[in-house]
């Protein structure tokens, strides 16, 4: 088989790139591991900058995002019984989109699916050969049989557990990690949000996060131990923890119900550079992870598929070789900045076993100076928004 991008994972990233780059004439073959009902069945982000919207727009699948989406123009910040909003609009004079990730995965795989794109799922032993020459191919096994396809580029939107990133030599990889010491208890449930935006929350007993998919779809966190387990957690006690880390006001009127959906998280901060070798080209989780305290996970994505986009149409289109060239360097320069924030909230919210006193008034008066400073607002609704691709 023949392509001009092969692309490893139908996630969000693969997904959107493989749409953008059909609306442009341009061929790919998706190649993923798992059924696309089992990538359905994944729930994960659901705050779109406006960066992803676009996007979303600019392949022709954002319809359903734009009818059923909500806006919210700013978010609130609880610390203890006291709390405050952080306006996007006033601050950044821009707002996010609350869309779960599984429904704009969805509206991919429906577009993809409609305008007859190549998506082989459930495919084993995927090896990306030649990366490094002008003549690459990828071989993988369906039906116990092998299978190759030649291409003139590699997108590796695999996912951190994917093979795109470990295909780029050891010797060339840089990598940089930091592991956090806990991770996210979410659960779903078909119950009216507490409050008609987000609300992260910060505690004595641990950070907490009050999101929603619908109004009648909510999605909450709390912050846990890696040694639990989601079983661990009946659905009272979640809502029980949940109650005493945010603010009576908010607990008063918080509506329970049975999970849906109860999954744990951990937190990493990860980046591997560089982002392209030969003719692969590294997009989202395959090349980066952030703690989603910043709601920046998918975001970052988003960027990288806009970067890799253009450049590939200025390739095929017109023989230009710059936005290739550049890639690397320019998704990692909009990386390390959302790696930035991600990493700030998640210190500025969450509770450290190592912290002492000194360390818990550092964090109660970075709380107290975004409270009262309208630069430091101003700081955090640019970042949380989206800084520009
Ligand atoms: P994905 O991991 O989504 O997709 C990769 C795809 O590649 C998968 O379908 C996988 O099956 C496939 N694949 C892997 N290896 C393969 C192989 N060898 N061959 C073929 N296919 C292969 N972000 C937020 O912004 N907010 C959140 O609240 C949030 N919560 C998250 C919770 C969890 C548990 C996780 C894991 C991530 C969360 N994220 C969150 C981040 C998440 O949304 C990612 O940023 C987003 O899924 C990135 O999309 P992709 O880059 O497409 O990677
Ligand atoms: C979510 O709705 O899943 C969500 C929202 C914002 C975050 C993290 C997760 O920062």
């Amino acid at each position: 088989m023949k392509t001009q991008v092969c692309i490893v994972g139908a996630g969000p990233s693969g997904l959107l790139l493989s749409q953008l780059l059909h609306n442009q004439g341009i061929d790919t073959v998706i190649l993923e591991r798992k059924t696309r009902a089992y990538v359905l069945t994944r729930i994960r982000a659901g705050v779109l900058e406006r960066g992803f919207v676009d996007l979303m727009r600019l392949a022709g699948v954002g319809k359903r995002m734009d009818d059923e989406g909500f806006i919210h123009d700013g978010t609130v910040i609880a610390n203890g019984q006291d709390h405050f909003r952080v306006s996007f609009k006033d601050r950044a004079n821009d707002h996010v989109v609350v869309y779960g990730q599984t429904e704009l995965t969805r509206d991919l795989y429906d577009e993809r699916e409609r305008t007859d794109g190549k998506i082989i799922y459930e495919v084993d032993g995927v090896v990306i050969h030649g990366a490094d020459s002008d003549a690459p191919y990828v071989t993988y096994v369906k039906d116990n049989t092998e299978h190759r396809i030649d291409c003139a580029y590699v997108a590796g939107c695999d996912g951190f557990h994917g093979v795109s990133r470990k295909t780029i030599p050891a010797t060339v990889r840089r990598e940089y990690e930091k592991l956090y010491p806990f991770g996210w208890l979410g659960v779903l449930s078909e119950t009216p949000p507490v409050h008609d935006e987000l609300v992260y929350s910060r505690s004595d007993r641990g950070f907490a996060l009050c999101s929603m998919r619908n109004e009648n779809l909510s999605r909450y966190y709390v912050q846990c131990s890696l040694s639990d387990a989601p079983d661990d957690w009946t659905d009272a006690a979640f809502w029980d923890e949940l109650k005493a880390r945010i603010p009576d006001e908010f607990a008063d009127k918080l509506v329970t119900g049975p999970s849906i959906e109860k999954s744990i998280a951990p937190l990493r901060s990860f980046v591997t550079e560089p982002m392209r070798w030969g003719r692969l080209f590294l997009c989202g989780d395959a090349a980066h992870i952030v703690p989603p305290t910043g709601a920046k996970g998918l975001n970052t994505a988003a960027s990288d598929i806009h970067y890799l986009y253009y450049a590939l149409v200025a390739k095929f289109k017109d023989g230009e070789d710059e936005g290739l060239e550049t890639y690397s360097e320019k998704a990692l320069a909009r990386i390390w900045k959302a790696e930035r924030f991600s990493w700030t909230t998640t210190m500025l919210l969450h509770n450290f076993p190592e912290q002492g006193a000194f360390d818990l008034r550092m964090q109660q008066a970075d709380i107290n100076f975004l409270k009262e400073n309208e630069a430091a607002q101003t700081v955090f609704a640019e970042n949380y928004v989206g800084l520009p691709f």
